[in-house]
């Protein structure tokens, strides 16, 4: 193999803007054998070579084994290279479930460029804030999902971000480049050092721009190791990949990541109706797979029409919001396997109820963390531990939770304490054997059914309504979703019909997801006795509301 000049550079210097452990830490998770100097883009290396010929990934009628993928990721990072990209270079890659993503992340991992993993659903305000935050200098997308054209999109993000050399489409490019184009002999490349920041991951925040997630490549293997591990994965595992894959549920709880890890197989599935994905269970005798709670009721209703054998199905993971255990109840019945309760953030820590519990803990708690390591305390306003039992805010840091958010210095000293403490913003209750218990949240923020909406996002894009003087985005019971969101907003003059509210968010590029599901005007918004507006007040307003129209 002959190396080009271009690749042969010494390693970029380190990332800017992002916040290491502190040297006794790292070298305490070095010694405690969880960070292993080990990189994203040699996990597939090895594996490959391992078992060349073992099918990774199942994507619609692709069958792609460890060979394949990892020649394929070699062969897309020389074309990468050499296009212009470099170690070091950050690309927003917004990919639905296709193999495709996989190709691009292992090319990047093995360049040492960092993957941005937007998720399907953002939208032009969202692209843009990560391309421009992120300095991105290409972006990678597929050409149509789900009737959106990608590709309009990012025309219109070429335009707007100045850094933005390059848009790489899964498919027919239309005026981009399309990846398939990029395929060139491999060439040496230098490893990253597994201490740096291998990509991002996006946070579901509550501020009034989205954050991002530095994660290392030690400390997401150790994640991803140790996950797999607490599910039992080997090579028998077939996973079906639901949710979209970027998402750090879907790609390392132990999701596919920890899969390929083990040396199974993954299943792509572009849809997460049963209709889509109870025929790939059948079909690829999945094992395992991972639902957002209201995905896994869909699911085990349309599981009783029981056209399909889902024989094969052990565990089912749920997480991403909080699971009623009378629908945790239900999935073994229903499905006849395992219910896996997963409670995650995408910047660390992850909890899982063990495959061995009893039923009172599987079925009532969310979990207990992956490593004796992880450090989790529940407090009080004050930062003082809470009595055990009870309620409180959850503190955590440890080997796989980041210590700071990328480029967001002012935002770290409230989101992390003095000695480097993650503020999850959930409030939570430990049980006597250490499992939590989520309770609620304190964070300014809306779990739609384990999509999250920062309130201050959605607030701030619809006062730049010229109609709005004030908004405050609360959430609502939602009997399928677990929450909606309602805004509140003061006119100014006659309120505008909540139609074209909306109409005016999904113009300034804004993610349907976030878009209110309702709309109520007031004359001035509540506050509370320092001047704050009194969220809980609007919330409990809606709720009444609601439960006034059931009972009507
Ligand atoms: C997962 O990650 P994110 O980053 O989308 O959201 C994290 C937040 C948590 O702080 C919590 O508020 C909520 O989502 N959450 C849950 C939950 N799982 C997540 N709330 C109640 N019960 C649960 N089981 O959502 C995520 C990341 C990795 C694995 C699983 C989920």
């Amino acid at each position: 193999m002959s190396a080009p000049e271009e690749s042969r550079q010494a390693r970029p210097q380190a990332l800017d803007g992002w916040t290491p452990w502190p040297a006794e830490m790292a070298d305490l998770y070095r010694r405690a054998g969880y960070w292993r100097g080990e990189t994203l883009g040699r996990l597939l290396r090895e594996r490959a070579a391992r078992h060349p010929d073992r099918i990774a990934l199942v994507s619609g009628d692709r069958r792609l084994s460890y060979g394949e993928l990892d020649r394929r990721a070699d062969r897309l990072a020389a074309g990468l290279l050499h296009l212009g990209l470099r170690p070091g270079d950050r690309v927003v890659v917004q990919l639905p479930n296709i193999a495709e993503f996989f190709e691009v992340c292992f090319a990047l991992f093995r360049l040492g460029a960092l993957p941005v993993l937007a998720l399907p659903a953002h939208r032009r305000a969202e692209i843009a804030y990560f391309c421009e935050h992120t300095e991105a200098v290409a972006y990678v997308i597929a050409d149509r999902d789900g009737g959106f054209d990608y590709r309009a999109l990012a025309s219109q993000i070429r335009r707007d971000v100045g850094t933005l050399r390059h848009v790489l489409v899964a498919g027919e490019p239309g005026e981009h480049t399309a990846l398939s184009s990029l395929d060139r002999e491999p060439v040496e490349l230098p490893e990253p050092a597994a201490g740096d920041v291998a990509f991002f991951q996006l946070s579901g925040g509550s501020t009034g721009v989205p954050k991002l997630i530095p994660r290392t490549h030690d400390d997401y293997l150790y994640s991803v190791r140790a996950s797999a591990e607490i599910c039992g994965l080997d090579e028998g595992s077939v996973y079906l990949a639901v949710l979209p894959v970027a998402h750090n549920f879907t790609l390392s709880s132990p999701g596919s990541l920890g899969v390929l890890h083990a040396g199974g197989r993954v299943v792509l599935c572009r849809r997460p109706s049963p209709d889509e994905a109870l025929p790939w269970i059948e079909r690829e005798r999945v094992t395992m797979t991972a639902l957002v709670p209201p995905l896994a009721s869909v699911w085990l209703e349309a599981a009783r029409a029981a056209r399909h054998d889902l024989s094969s199905l052990k565990v089912l993971q749920v997480g991403g919001a909080r699971l009623p255990a009378e629908v945790a109840r239900r999935v073994g019945p229903a499905l006849g396997c395992k219910v896996q309760q997963v409670f995650g953030m995408a910047e660390g820590l992850v909890n899982y109820t063990r495959l061995d519990d009893p039923d009172a803990i599987a079925l009532e708690t969310q979990g207990r963390p992956i490593s004796p390591h992880d450090e989790v305390r529940v407090v009080d306003d004050d930062d003082r531990d809470v009595e055990p039992g009870q309620v409180g805010h959850l503190l955590t840091r440890g080997p796989y939770t980041i210590r700071g958010y990328y480029r967001a210095d002012a935002h770290n000293e409230k989101a992390f304490t003095r000695d480097g403490f993650y503020r999850t913003g959930d409030l939570v209750r430990r049980t006597r054997e250490g499992y939590l218990v989520v309770e609620g949240r304190a964070k300014d923020q809306i779990n739609r059914g384990g999509e999250k909406i920062a309130a201050e996002e959605v607030e701030n894009h619809v006062l730049a309504h010229p109609a709005v003087r004030d908004a405050a985005l609360v959430a609502m019971p939602d009997a399928h979703l677990g929450e909606r969101s309602c805004a509140f907003l003061v006119a100014r003059g006659q309120p505008p019909p909540a139609r074209e509210i909306n109409a005016f968010l999904r113009e300034r590029g804004v993610a349907q997801f976030k878009v209110p599901d309702r709309i109520e005007w007031l004359d001035a918004l509540p506050t509370t006795s320092v001047g704050k507006v009194d969220k809980k007040a609007l919330r409990r307003w809606i709720a009444d509301r609601l439960a006034q129209g059931a009972r009507a």
